[in-house]
C-alpha cells in the first residue's frame, strides 16, 4: 500500500512520516520529485487538490498534499494561503516571521490569536470522483519574539494554547513528538484517516 506525499517540503514529509506511521503502519509513504505545479488556488483546499492531482497523474499513484499556513486574526486571517511567500517571491522563513512580527508590533494580548492551518487533499487515479479534502486547526497566538530551533516556518513564534500559562513555550521549543500529537497537521490527517481506509 504505497501513497505518494505531494510536497517538496522535508519537514512536512518528516511531520507526515511521523504522523503516518502511527496510525496506519502498512502505508508505505512515498516522496514526490516530479514537476512542481503553479499553486493559483485562492484557498488552502485548491492549492492541496493542485499539488495532489499533479503527483498522483505523474506517478498513477493515491497522492497526498498539505497545504498549510498561518492565519491571524487582526490581520483578517493573513498570511493564510501566502504564508510561504509573506515577506517576498523567495520562500525566505525568518524573513517571514520577522514581517509578520512587525506587523503585530503595536499588537497587545488579546489581540495576538491566530491560527495554524492544514488542508491535506487525496487523489485517487483513474476513479471519477475521488477527490477529497479535510482540514486541521491549531489555535494559539503569537509571540513576540522568536524561541526556540525545533520545527520549521512560524514554529518559533506560535505558542499553542492550552498550555500551562507559567510555562507556555513555542512549538520550537516543542518536541517534533509533542507537534505531531497536536498539530495542525495531525489532526487534519485524524479527519483524513477514515477516508484512508480503501487505500
Ligand atoms: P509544498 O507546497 O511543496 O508542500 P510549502 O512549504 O511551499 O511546500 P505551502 O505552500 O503549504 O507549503 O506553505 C506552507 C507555509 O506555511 C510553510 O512554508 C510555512 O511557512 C507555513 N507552515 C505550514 N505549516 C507549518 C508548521 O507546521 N509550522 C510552521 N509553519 C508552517
Amino acid at each position: 500500500r504505497r501513497i505518494v506525499l505531494a510536497t517538496h517540503n522535508p519537514h512536512k514529509v518528516e511531520e507526515f512520516q511521523a504522523i503516518v506511521a502511527a496510525a496506519r503502519p502498512d502505508l508505505e509513504v512515498v516522496g514526490y520529485d516530479g514537476p512542481e505545479p503553479v499553486e493559483d488556488g485562492v484557498t488552502f483546499a485548491e492549492n492541496a487538490l493542485i499539488k495532489a492531482r499533479a503527483a498522483s497523474a505523474h506517478t498513477g499513484l493515491p497522492a497526498l498534499a498539505d497545504d498549510s499556513g498561518i492565519c491571524v486574526d487582526v490581520l483578517g486571517g493573513a498570511p493564510g494561503v501566502f504564508s510561504a511567500y509573506w515577506a517576498g517571491h523567495r520562500k525566505d522563513a525568518v524573513a517571514n516571521l520577522e514581517l509578520l512580527l512587525d506587523q503585530l508590533a503595536d499588537v497587545a494580548d488579546p489581540h495576538r490569536s491566530a491560527r495554524f492551518v492544514s488542508t491535506i487533499a487525496l487523489v485517487r487515479p483513474g476513479r471519477d470522483g475521488a477527490e477529497q479534502t479535510v482540514a486541521g486547526v491549531w489555535p494559539g497566538r503569537l509571540a513576540t519574539e522568536p524561541a526556540g530551533v525545533g520545527g520549521f516556518g512560524y514554529d518559533p513564534i506560535f505558542i499553542p494554547d492550552g498550555q500551562d500559562p507559567a510555562a507556555e513555550r513555542t512549538v520550537s521549543q516543542w518536541s517534533a513528538a509533542e507537534k505531531n500529537a497536536a498539530s495542525h497537521r495531525s489532526r487534519a490527517f485524524a479527519a483524513l484517516l477514515p477516508l484512508l481506509a480503501e487505500v
